[in-house]
């Protein structure tokens, strides 16, 4: 198999500038050329977004018209990059491009099941938001039990596609007390507590038991601020007592053995670090999650011993 990548300089979803250089930092780091040693990989190169003008909030959110059209143009081009027949890799870029992303996913195969690694929910409505970032509401665009109405500027080329069913979350610690519509949904979920007391070898069990019964596609959209932020500072939103490198990569080496579809690695921010160390654990980090998800082991990657000389 093959792993397509698109690049999302983008980065209106949130205040702070930086996260739009991530896609070329992880390209630095030689995210390339140790997939190479793994897999075919054909680079798509970045997009380009359109810079909306007189994008003035609606019901107190930010940016929803470049947000909504920035969306557009990375759906149609994670649905192109699963038609040509590989596994989508979507580098961000902040955690609102999930929106494009999942939406080209399942323009392109049908239902699919997701795996949202994230210390947030990112399940706010426009109407509960508190901070009127669109990074901290995807799910609630996406979810077809959360159809926010009336509808949204730059926002009528989609329509929910998920199910509620087929959504669980890995890492959360820092859920707002109005994102509790999760529970009414009976999203499935493993927070940092799930997380200490069953183990993540556990978590990833249970999540791909959940998943199995419908056999969909899966959509791992991994936002780095889940892993803990002595690894991955360099992130817009950093949140305390995350997962270990380990777990995080436990999570990818899961997965990899699955019907893993599409990965969005999302939230890297190379400014937000203080040091070039702070920087440079962040991106490699994000590199090695990649990795782990299309065939890096721990144990080495070998030959099958009747290959050797
Ligand atoms: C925060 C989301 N709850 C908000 N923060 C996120 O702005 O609504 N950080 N998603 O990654
Ligand atoms: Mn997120
Ligand atoms: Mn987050
Ligand atoms: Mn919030």
């Amino acid at each position: 198999h093959s792993v397509g990548i698109i690049g999302a300089p983008f980065s209106k979803g949130q205040p702070k500038d930086g996260v739009e250089c991530a896609p070329n930092k992880l390209r630095a780091a030689g995210l390339l050329e140790r997939l190479q040693q793994q897999c075919a990989v054909k680079d798509y190169g970045n997009l380009t977004f359109e810079n909306v003008a007189l994008d003035e909030p609606v019901k107190g959110s930010k940016s929803v018209r470049t947000v909504g059209s920035a969306n557009q143009r990375l759906s149609e081009a994670v649905k192109a990059l699963k038609r040509d027949g590989h596994t989508a890799v979507m580098l961000g870029g902040d955690h609102s491009l999930a929106i494009g992303s999942i939406h080209g996913h399942t323009a392109a195969v049908g239902p699919v099941s997701v795996v949202w690694v994230d210390a947030h929910a990112d399940i706010h409505t426009p109407l509960t938001s508190n901070t009127g970032n669109i990074h901290g509401q995807p799910m609630s665009y996406l979810l077809y039990e959360l159809q926010s109405k009336p509808p949204l500027p730059n926002f009528s080329w989609m329509k929910p596609c998920l199910s509620s069913r087929d959504l669980v979350y890995i890492g959360l610690r820092d859920v707002d007390p109005e994102e509790y519509i999760m529970k009414l949904l009976a999203v499935k979920a493993f927070s940092m507590t799930q997380v200490d007391q069953l183990g993540v070898a556990k978590v990833m069990e249970e999540t791909c038991d959940y998943l199995w019964d419908s056999k969909k596609p899966i959509h791992l959209s991994y936002d780095i601020d889940a892993i803990d932020p002595s690894v991955t500072p360099a992130t817009g939103t950093p949140a305390v007592g995350g997962l270990t490198y380990r777990e995080g990569i436990y999570i990818t080496e899961y997965l990899c053995q699955t019907l893993l579809s599409a990965v969005d690695m999302v939230e890297v921010n190379p400014l937000r670090g203080r040091t070039e160390d702070d920087v440079h654990s962040t991106v490699s980090t994000a590199v090695d999650l990649l990795l782990g998800c299309f065939g890096r082991r721990r144990e080495g990657n070998h030959l099958p011993d009747y290959s050797l000389p």
